[in-house]
């Protein structure tokens, strides 16, 4: 008989951290299921999360440290593989200093606090002018930025209050497939039924007739046109005597200024850039401003236009002056309740808007928001000549091959490289160019607080784990890499002197230097924590693990009335009037298409993937939902003859892709829809994802500084400009057969 046992633990694939139960047999974890005793996901998990137990237990996973050698990859030990990086990193740094090395920190570190800090850590300690990307130029960082401008701090970023709000309208985002984002809320599709359960309405603003449009109402509205159509809406508020002036003068500066800007911008005016009926607009503003308990959400589809810095701003804007913001039902923020927050929201306000006056980057002269460059110009901050031209490059947790604009650009600027090293569970189409691929643990493989996702929260919740299993084979956590590799530099830098200390003055009291007494702390001074004794039965790391298992429900609500809290200006006032703001309006009023690129490209997630690293597991394969397609409206489909299935080329002024053709009604009439994280082409070592053929949307986007968002050095990825035709030279391949993938045996 196996040794078996039921360990609760939670998924950190996506957002809403869904409470799982792990079956370990024989020290072996053997199967996933959702845990039915967590108060929020209650027996909900989503098929990426159950087929996890096949990433875990995958054949292909990478479970011993890699050499690239000139016949492939061999195996070697942590000694062999660390004593070389560490000696090859110390010369470049002797030789050209901290700006030669760069690191590339993707998605996935987001979910594990370990990683974020061992990061976060080298890259301080390194030296202040190495190179620090992040996922966040392909997602976030606009919407942080926007923060920034108007609270003084990226870190204050509101959410919709699902629980009570009877009206959401929701921008760019498509929850029934992504779970949510910067949105942490299990069982997301239950919390916007009961909207409309309770007589309230939720509204999606979208390209796309998206399975969340479809649920609820739909809007459409002309890719990247948001933030025209949200001026507009500004306009009709501010024309029709619907904001309570004197209450948003309470709060914020800047009024004036606001209203000067969004002067010209009239529903008529903007029809062209949003495409929506300006009796629809005015009725959009006025149902927004009579309804006492409603929120604007936006999210990926906001951020990564040409202005989402512009929109995402807007958008917080828009319910500052509709009298939602930090109100019940509207748009608040999920605070961690740590006593003096104001004060410590003040100081990391204060260092990342000096980070963002004080930081260029090399290539294009762009500002760093929360210190991340723009992933877009990686590959030209290896590749172009000069100080600072990066020389050793470290990628945890991310494939920018697939996941940035341009991935060819980065696969021939990485051949140049005198050491690249990657972090991850595979040999991706990224960690093939790596000197060195470290094997590093899954999430059931880590402990675990998921201290990202906290302020996120959409019911104040906490919950912790132990690591379920042990890693397989020489697996190590993404800290223990980095702290071995800090140890072994003979360099001196003043913070990996600190680090040096502390590892010393903590070994003396028999401890370890390790980033978990920091959440320790996090969790103990936060809501529902112990404050170290004060309160006798609050938490702890070690009690949220021992006493509450399926994790912690906090409170029904998140806490309203907090905007002295969050703000992070001396004056705690928001602030309204930016030039930066007014120059991106005046750049969005300029904009046109390209001519000959008529059409405009989007993105689209699916239920059964996760952006580029989940085509591996045979469970997701066989739910046989997942060919990669391009979807087209009927009408432009008619006029370029093309029939569902058929081959279609699909050409930006970057780069050209062939995708099969997905004919439908569910889209706006001139807009394409892509997934990414799609074109493995064989140099990864995923078996079953090198099967699922389709191409590398990103090909398309443009990695070029003048195509860059001007304020956070986002990417553009969505709004793209294209042309369609439907391809003569491919075989049709819209009825390929599905092969058997290769088993996990778990
Ligand atoms: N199944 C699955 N789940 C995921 C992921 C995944 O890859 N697969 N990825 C995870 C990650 S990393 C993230 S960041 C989240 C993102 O999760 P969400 O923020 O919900 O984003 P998306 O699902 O990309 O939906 C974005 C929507 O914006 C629309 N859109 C495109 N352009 C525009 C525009 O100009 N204006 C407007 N208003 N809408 C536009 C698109 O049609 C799309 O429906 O999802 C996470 N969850
Ligand atoms: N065109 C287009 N491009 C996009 C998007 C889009 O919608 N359209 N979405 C963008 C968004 S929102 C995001 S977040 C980015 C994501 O882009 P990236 O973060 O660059 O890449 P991912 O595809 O998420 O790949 C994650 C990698 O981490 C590895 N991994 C998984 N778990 C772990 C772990 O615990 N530790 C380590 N070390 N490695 C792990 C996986 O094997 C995989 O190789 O893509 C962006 N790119
Ligand atoms: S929705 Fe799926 S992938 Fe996301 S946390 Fe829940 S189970 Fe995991
Ligand atoms: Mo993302």
């Amino acid at each position: 008989m196996p040794d078996t046992e039921n360990k609760t633990t939670f998924c950190r694939i996506c957002e809403p951290l869904c409470g799982m139960v792990a079956t370990v047999e024989d020290g072996r974890l053997t199967k996933l299921r959702p845990d039915r005793d967590h108060p929020l996901s209650a027996g909900f998990a989503c098929q990426k999360g159950i087929a996890f137990a096949e990433i875990v237990n995958d054949p292909d996973r990478v479970t011993t440290p890699l050499r690239r050698t000139p016949d492939g990859f061999v195996e070697v030990g942590w000694e062999e593989a660390m004593s070389d990086i560490a000696a090859r990193l110390t010369a470049i740094h002797r030789r050209h200093g901290s700006g030669a090395i760069g690191w590339y920190m993707g998605n996935p570190a987001a979910f594990s606090y370990s990683h974020l800090f061992g990061v976060t850590a080298f890259i301080k300690g390194i030296g202040s002018d190495a190179h620090y990307f992040t996922a966040s130029t392909q997602d976030t960082s606009s919407r942080l930025l926007a923060s920034q401008f108007l609270y003084g701090s990226p870190l204050a970023v509101p959410i919709p209050d699902l629980a009570r709000t009877d009206l959401l309208i929701m921008m760019g985002a498509n929850p029934l497939v992504s779970h949510g984002s910067l949105l942490t809320a299990p069982r997301i599709k239950d919390r916007l039924r009961e909207i409309i359960d309770r007589g309230g309405r939720v509204i999606v603003v979208d390209p796309r007739r998206t399975e969340t449009a479809a649920e609820y109402e739909w809007l459409g509205i002309v890719p990247d046109g948001d933030s025209a159509l949200l001026l507009a809406m500004l306009n009709v508020l501010f024309a029709e005597g619907l904001v309570d002036e004197k209450r948003v003068a309470a709060l914020a500066d800047g009024l004036e200024w606001l209203r000067r800007q969004c002067a010209p911008f009239t529903p008529e005016a903007t029809v062209e850039n949003h495409g929506i009926d300006p009796d629809r607009v005015r009725e959009l503003a006025r149902t927004l401003a009579a309804t006492p308990r409603a929120a604007v959400y936006g999210r990926f589809g906001t951020s990564v236009g040409r202005h989402g810095t512009l929109a995402s701003y807007l958008i917080d804007v828009v319910n500052l002056l509709t009298g939602h913001l930090d109100q019940p039902g509207g748009s608040v923020f999920s605070t961690l309740g740590i006593p003096g927050q104001r004060a410590g929201m003040m100081a990391m306000g204060a260092s990342l808007r000096r980070t963002y006056r004080r930081k260029r980057t090399r290539i294009g002269g762009f500002r760093a928001v929360i210190g991340s460059e723009p992933a877009a110009l990686m590959a030209k901050e290896i590749a172009v000549p000069g100080d600072r031209q990066i020389k050793a490059l470290f990628v945890s947790a991310g494939n920018p091959v697939l996941s940035v604009p341009n991935g060819d650009e980065l696969e021939s600027a990485a051949a140049g490289l005198d050491l690249m090293v990657g972090l991850d569970l595979y040999v991706t189409e990224t960690t093939a160019h790596c000197d060195y691929i470290l094997p590093v643990t899954t999430m059931y493989e880590r402990d675990d607080f998921a201290i990202t996702f906290q302020q996120f929260q959409a019911t104040p919740f906490r919950q912790a784990t132990d690591a379920v299993v042990a890693p397989p084979g020489l697996a190590r956590s993404e800290w223990e890499i980095i702290d071995d590799l800090m140890r072994r530099l003979s360099l001196r830098t003043p913070i990996f002197a600190v680090f040096g200390a502390m590892r010393f003055l903590l070994r003396r009291f028999g401890r370890e230097f390790h980033p978990r007494p920091v959440i320790d702390m996090i969790i103990r001074l936060a809501d529902g924590g112990n404050r170290f004794g004060l309160r006798r039965s609050g938490l702890t790391f070690r009690r949220l693990i021992g006493e509450h298992p399926h994790g912690k429900v906090l409170g029904d609500n998140i806490r309203t009335g907090v905007l002295g809290e969050v703000v992070a200006y001396r004056r705690p006032r928001l602030r309204l009037a930016h030039q930066d703001i007014a120059a991106e309006i005046a750049r969005m009023s300029e904009y046109a298409l390209p001519q000959d690129y008529p059409m405009r490209l989007i993105g689209m997630r699916e239920p059964a993937s996760e952006n580029s690293w989940m085509h591996n597991p045979p469970l997701l394969w066989r739910s046989g939902k997942r060919q990669q397609r391009a979807l087209i409206h009927v009408a432009d489909a008619a006029r370029f003859g093309i029939e569902d299935g058929d081959p279609m080329r699909i050409t930006s002024p970057h780069g050209e892709i062939v995708l099969p053709a997905g004919v439908t009604e569910d889209i706006m009439a001139g807009v394409v829809a892509v997934p990414h994280g799609y074109g493995h082409k064989g140099t990864g070592g995923w078996r079953n994802a090198n099967r699922a053929g389709g191409a590398n949307v990103n090909l398309l986007m443009s990695s070029d500084p003048d195509d860059v968002e001007a304020l956070a050095g986002m990417s553009q990825l969505v709004g793209v400009p294209i042309r369609v035709a439907r391809d003569d030279d491919a075989p049709r391949r819209g009825s390929d057969a599905v092969e058997e993938p290769v088993g996990a045996e778990v």
